[in-house]
């Protein structure tokens, strides 16, 4: 091969990478702690693709440090995947993720009100490199999409660390009816008329031998 093909076959390949979405969207070492708060989630911009949220729960000596936000999914994107990553060290058993539909999480931290979960479960070391989300999504959660979605993460050891990707798919949309242009209706028109015609021209040619 040329080498100015391979080069163009590299720069394609680069833009191809380059429209991919792939970000960080949440560095808790570089964009502060995430809420405390389930009514008051922080709010973290996603786009279709990759959504990496990195952050630490658990606690240090000072209570247990829960982390609450939030993502909004448009209507032609859809959740469906939360990768757990290699980020991940949960020092004793398992850490908590919990998710409920809208704007807050109104789940108290002992677990009141759990009902409105639509994703809730455990994950460990083990999971690493797996996604969780088939596990932990419950049967109430319908399509992960077009809405608020709110998270939640504790751990009630020590300190344990998380990275999660968001993973973000376009919703597969039917595919749309061909159009008809006005010339298109105009011939079809036609075509109709003439069949009628026809069909009227046989009924009374029929009608006339039936008489005779
Ligand atoms: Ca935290």
């Amino acid at each position: 091969m040329k080498p100015s093909i391979v080069l163009q076959c590299l720069a394609l390949g680069l833009l191809g990478v380059s429209t991919a979405h792939a970000a960080t969207v949440w560095n808790e070492d570089l964009n502060g702690d995430l809420s405390g708060n389930g009514l008051s989630p922080t709010a973290i911009g996603v786009a279709s693709g990759s959504n990496v949220i990195l952050g630490l729960t658990g606690d240090f000596g000072q209570g247990v440090d829960r982390d609450y936000f939030k993502i909004t999914v448009p209507n032609n994107l859809e959740l469906t995947a939360i990768n757990l990553l290699p980020s991940t060290s949960v020092s004793g058993g398992v850490s908590f993720i919990g998710m409920q539909r809208g704007p807050q999480l109104t789940v108290t931290p002992s677990g009141g009100g759990a009902n409105v979960l639509i994703a809730s479960g455990h994950y460990g070391n083990d999971l690493i490199g797996t996604d969780i989300l088939p596990q932990i999504k419950l049967q109430n959660a319908g399509k992960l999409s077009g809405d608020t979605f709110s998270v939640w993460v504790q751990d009630t050891g020590g300190p344990a660390n998380y990275g999660f990707d968001f993973v973000l798919t376009p919703v597969a949309t039917p595919a749309a009816a061909p159009s008809v242009s006005g010339w298109g209706l105009l011939l079809l028109g036609a075509a109709l008329g003439s069949m009628l015609f026809v069909e009227a021209a046989r009924s009374a040619q029929s009608q006339g031998r039936a008489v005779t």
